[in-house]
């Protein structure tokens, strides 16, 4: 059992038992005989993708035992990096953190900003989830370091550029404020890339694009729509570069703590909400397009041809070098598990 320092509520049962009822609880004395409340925190919107994933969660951890689950959205605990805190202090049991967040705490979590390493095409890129070592062997250890304990990364959606103007080329970004998540390798993606890169929390995105401070972002197209990014930044291009990945976890010394029934509830949970979140995605990108489209007659949407993409893809190998400056041997051999790991699956 868990001490009170992970500030999970606990509620004793009360009510009047009968002897025999009494009997059994002391003869399998477990997480029956207590109902904890756990505290998971992530960074998105009622309906969000990580908000799908943690009342999926929810549901199973209610519907197979007593605990409960109390789900905290963005802004309810502060931003990314506050949940996090939460969290690693035991403040939190779970949080889900993207790794656009991470990369200043675990910098190998960076890897998911070299572009062009992760493929495009929907499917490959979920059964690269499923089957990675580096994503479901190496990062767990990762994390561990951080008294985490990593549960699961998953894609949420490719990510698109959102601009003032349409561009097809790398030198037309040249001058224009791009926001980025705080990781210091998105903003050599797009220093790279030839724009100037602005590395802020999610709270200063809308009213920086509005107020003309920004110029541009990059976010997957169903946050496009449901933060109503395309109001103040409506030109949207493809340029195929990466996905936007994101990770639950719990804290560590918390899950060690759990009974092996309730590690297992946890896991089972989190393979039912990963599930369940893989579906939701599915189809998403496009239906959330065309909620765009509908909203705005302001919006554009460049979908850059093989050619177009080539010039921001020749841009990649210093990024990736950039990676392995940051984060050395340990870097490099995650990049080559990396991409054996997506060989595998693009060879399939
Ligand atoms: O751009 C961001 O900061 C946010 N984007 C998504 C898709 N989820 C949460 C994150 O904070």
């Amino acid at each position: 059992m868990k001490s009170s320092k992970f500030v999970s509520t606990r509620s004793v049962t009360t009510k009047l038992m009968t002897t025999a009822t009494v009997s059994a609880l002391l003869v399998g004395m477990s997480s029956a005989a207590y109902a904890d409340n756990w505290r998971y925190a992530h960074e998105e919107y009622e309906g969000d993708v990580q908000d799908v994933f943690a009342i999926a969660f929810k549901e199973h951890v209610e519907e197979n035992s007593d605990h409960t689950v109390q789900v905290y959205r963005f802004g309810e605990l502060g931003e990314s990096d506050d949940i996090m805190e939460q969290t690693q202090a035991g403040i939190l049991q779970f949080v889900n953190q993207s790794p656009g967040f991470t990369g200043a705490l675990i910098p190998e979590a960076q890897i998911f900003f070299v572009p062009y390493l992760l493929p495009t095409d929907p499917d490959t890129v979920v059964e690269f989830f499923n089957t990675s070592t580096a994503i479901n062997e190496t990062f767990p250890e990762l994390y561990a370091e951080q008294g985490l304990e990593l549960l699961k990364m998953y894609p949420e959606g490719e990510m698109v550029l959102t601009l003032d103007e349409p561009i097809t080329t790398p030198e037309e970004l040249r001058g224009k404020n791009i926001r980025t998540m705080t990781n210091p390798l998105l903003a050599e993606t797009y220093s790279a890339f030839g724009a100037s890169p602005t590395p802020l929390p999610w709270g200063e995105v809308y009213g920086g694009l509005q107020t003309n401070i920004l110029q541009g972002q990059e976010n997957p197209i169903f946050w496009i729509e449901s933060g109503g990014l395309y109001e103040v930044s409506p030109n949207l291009i493809f340029t195929g570069h990466g996905w936007f990945t994101t990770a639950m976890m719990a804290n560590q010394d918390f899950f060690d703590g759990l009974s092996e029934e309730d590690q297992e509830l946890v896991r089972e949970a989190t393979e039912a909400a990963y599930e369940h979140t893989l579906e939701h995605i599915s189809g998403l990108a496009d239906e959330s397009l065309a909620k765009i489209e509908e909203a705005s007659d302001d919006v554009t949407v460049t979908r850059l041809n093989e050619e177009q993409i080539q010039a921001f893809r020749d841009r990649a190998p210093q990024v990736e070098e950039r990676f392995i400056e940051m984060t050395g041997e340990r870097g490099t051999a995650l990049l080559e598990q990396f991409k054996q790991d997506l060989e595998a699956v693009t060879n399939e």
